[in-house]
C-alpha cells in the first residue's frame, strides 16, 4: 500500500506555515483574502488538488489563481473539477479543514484522515493543471503551489497567465482529449481557435457590426483579448481599453464588469473612447463576467446586464430550435437568481421555464444541467448555456428536411461551439452576444428595448457575524433572525413594485440588501430603509445607521 509521502509533505509544509489567529474558508470562489496571507493555503490547495485527481482514477485537476474583480491586493485559489465545473460541494469542506490545520503535524493528520476516509489509492497519479491572472502577488502564490504539488509528486502543468475561463476549457479538454467527447486542442490557442471558428461561421454572410469597445478592467481579458482580436481578423472589429495590466493598483480599479454593474455608470476612462450608440463591455479581472453597455444620443448611460444577455441569447435560440424543426424535441430553460431584474423574470416567464436559485455558479450550472438547453446568468454578467448530451446527440445526427432547417441545425451546431459550456466566460459570451447581434440586425437600443428594467439598489451592511443570517425560497426569504422577515413584508407592501430581499455574503463579511421598486427614488428609499432594518436587528451603532436618503 502507498503511504503519503510524510517527509516531503512535512519538509515543504515548514516552509509555508499557517499563523495563528486566521481562518480560511472555502467559500462560493474558493478561497479568497489579502494575496499576502494566503501563501499557507496555496501549498495546501496544491497538496489537495493531487489529492483529488488521485481520488478521480487521476483525472487532470484545475487551480485557478485569481481574485476575480476584487481589488489587487485580494488574491484567492479555485479548484476545478475533471469536466470543467466547480469544485464538488463536499470537498469544500475538507479544502477548510485542511486549510486551517494549525501546524504541519495537524495537517498531516487531517491529510492521512481524509485519505482514509475517501479511501484515496496513493499509488495512482496525480494531475494537476494550474494558472493565474495578471494580480502582483500572483508569482509568489504559484509557487507556493508548486511546492504542494511538488510535495505529493504530482503531474503538474502550468497554463501560464490566462483567463479563468480559459483554464475551465483547458481542464475539460485534456480530460476529454482522443474520446468521442473531445472538447477541442488543450491550449489557449485551441480555445481562441475553436472559439472564433465557430464565431466567423455564424456570421458569415452578414454584415459586419460596428467597431465593439472592450473594458478589460486592466486584467487578464487584455491579454486573451488581444489574442482573440487577431483570430477573429475582420469577423469583428474589437477596440481594447483598460489593459494597463502593468500598471499597479489599476487592476479593477474604476473600471471592469463588477464597476459597471454595482454603480451603474461609464467607466471614467471611456468617457473619451465611447461613441454615442457605440456598443461596449466590461469583462472583469479574470473575464468570466460580462456586461454591455452604450451611450445615447443625450450621452445617457445603459446597461444591459446579465439578464438582458439571457433574454436575447435565449430568445435566439428558441428561434433556431423552431426553424430547425426540433420545436418540442428540445425544451429551452432559463436559470436566474433573487437578484434578476423582475422586469426580465417578468419577460422571460412568460415564454419559458424560468427557475430560481441561490446565488453563485455551481447553483446555476447545475439547476441549467436539468434543461435540454439551459441558459444561466447572473445579473451581474456571469452565465453561459448548457447542451445536455442528449441535445449534443440530437444535433449531431438530426437530419433536417428542408434548406431553412438545415441552416438553422448549423447555427446551432456553431453555437454550441462558441460557447463555453464549462463555466461563465466574458469572451466567450461575447462572442455569442454579438453573433446573436448581428442575426438580428439589432443596435445596444434595439436589444435593451426587450424589456425594461426596474429601478434597482444594492446596498450592504457591516455585520459582526453575518452567520445569524439565514434564508430560504432560493435567498428570497429570511428564516433568521426570527420576525426580520415579517418587518421587511410590512415595508415592501408600501411601495409600487416592491420586492426586497436579504442574504448574507459568501464572499465578504457582509449583509447584502436588494430593492426594487417601479420608480427609481422608492427603490432607493426600500433599500436604505430595509438595510436600517438590518442594521437595528444586530445592534449598530445608531450614529452609522444606513441613511443615504432619510
Ligand atoms: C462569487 C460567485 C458569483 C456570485 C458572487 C456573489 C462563482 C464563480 N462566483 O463571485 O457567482 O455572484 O460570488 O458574491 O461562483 P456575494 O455572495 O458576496 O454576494
Ligand atoms: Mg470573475
Amino acid at each position: 500500500m502507498t503511504l503519503l509521502p510524510v517527509d516531503a509533505i512535512r519538509a515543504l509544509a515548514d516552509q509555508h506555515q499557517k499563523p495563528a489567529n486566521v481562518l480560511f474558508q472555502y467559500g462560493t470562489a474558493g478561497f479568497r483574502t489579502l494575496g499576502s496571507a494566503l501563501d499557507p493555503v496555496m501549498f495546501r490547495v496544491g497538496v489537495l488538488a493531487a489529492l483529488r485527481s488521485k481520488k478521480l482514477d487521476s483525472k487532470t485537476i484545475g487551480v485557478m489563481v485569481t481574485a476575480s474583480h476584487n481589488p489587487e491586493p485580494d488574491n484567492g485559489v479555485k479548484l476545478v473539477d475533471p469536466r470543467g465545473e466547480m469544485l464538488e460541494a463536499s470537498w469544500e469542506t475538507h479544502a477548510t479543514n485542511v486549510a486551517n490545520a494549525p501546524t504541519t503535524d495537524a495537517l498531516i493528520d487531517a491529510l492521512e484522515t481524509l485519505v482514509k476516509n475517501l479511501k484515496i489509492d496513493l499509488s495512482k497519479p496525480a494531475k494537476v493543471v494550474y494558472a493565474r491572472d495578471t494580480r502582483p502577488s500572483g508569482p509568489a502564490l504559484v509557487a507556493s503551489l508548486e511546492d504542494g504539488l511538488k510535495a505529493l509528486g504530482a503531474d503538474a502543468r502550468n497554463a501560464g497567465v490566462t483567463t479563468t475561463p480559459v483554464l475551465h476549457y483547458l481542464v475539460r479538454a485534456i480530460n476529454t482529449k482522443g474520446t468521442k467527447d473531445s472538447y477541442g486542442d488543450d491550449t489557449e490557442e485551441g480555445y481562441l481557435e475553436k472559439l472564433s471558428s465557430a464565431f466567423k461561421q455564424l456570421v458569415a454572410g452578414k454584415p459586419a457590426l460596428p467597431p465593439l469597445v472592450i473594458d478589460c478592467a486592466n486584467g487578464v481579458g487584455a491579454i486573451v483579448g488581444q489574442k482573440l482580436a487577431r483570430h477573429l481578423g475582420n469577423s469583428l472589429e474589437l477596440q481594447l481599453a483598460n489593459t494597463a495590466i502593468d500598471t499597479l493598483g489599476a487592476l479593477n480599479n474604476a473600471c471592469g464588469a463588477d464597476f459597471v454593474k454595482t454603480q451603474q455608470k461609464l467607466p471614467p476612462s471611456l468617457a473619451s473612447v465611447l461613441t454615442p450608440g457605440q456598443r461596449a463591455c466590461s469583462l472583469d479581472g479574470d473575464a468570466d463576467r460580462l456586461i454591455y453597455f452604450y451611450l445615447d444620443d443625450h450621452g445617457q448611460f445603459h446597461m444591459l446586464d446579465g439578464d438582458k444577455i439571457a433574454a436575447l441569447v435565449a430568445a435566439f435560440v428558441v428561434e433556431l430550435t423552431k426553424s430547425a424543426g426540433l420545436e418540442g424535441k428540445i425544451q429551452v430553460g432559463i436559470v436566474q437568481t433573487a437578484y434578476a431584474n423582475g422586469g426580465s423574470t417578468k419577460y422571460l416567464s412568460e415564454r419559458l421555464p424560468v427557475k430560481c436559485v441561490p446565488t453563485g455558479v455551481k447553483h446555476l450550472h447545475h439547476a441549467a444541467e436539468h434543461y435540454d438547453i439551459g441558459v444561466y446568468f447572473e445579473a451581474n454578467g456571469h452565465g453561459t448555456v448548457l447542451f445536455s448530451p442528449e441535445t449534443l446527440e440530437t444535433l449531431s445526427t438530426y437530419q433536417p428536411s428542408t434548406p431553412a432547417q438545415s441552416t438553422a441545425l448549423t447555427h446551432l451546431r456553431n453555437l454550441t461551439n462558441v460557447i463555453n459550456q464549462t463555466v461563465g466566460d466574458g469572451l466567450s459570451d461575447m462572442l455569442l452576444v454579438e453573433a446573436v447581434l448581428a442575426h438580428k440586425s439589432y443596435s445596444g437600443v434595439e436589444w435593451n428595448s426587450l424589456y425594461v428594467d426596474l429601478p434597482n439598489r444594492l446596498v450592504k451592511v457591516v455585520v459582526p457575524d453575518r452567520s445569524i443570517f439565514k434564508t430560504e425560497d432560493a435567498e428570497r426569504r429570511l428564516v433568521s433572525p426570527p420576525g426580520l422577515q415579517a418587518k421587511l413584508d410590512e415595508l415592501v407592501r408600501r411601495y409600487e413594485g416592491g420586492r426586497s430581499f436579504v442574504r448574507p455574503s459568501g464572499t465578504e463579511d457582509v449583509v447584502r440588501v436588494y430593492a426594487e421598486a417601479t420608480v427609481r427614488s422608492q427603490a432607493d428609499e426600500l433599500a436604505f430603509r430595509v438595510a436600517g432594518l438590518v442594521y437595528d436587528e444586530v445592534g449598530g451603532d445608531p450614529a452609522k445607521r444606513p441613511s443615504e436618503f432619510l
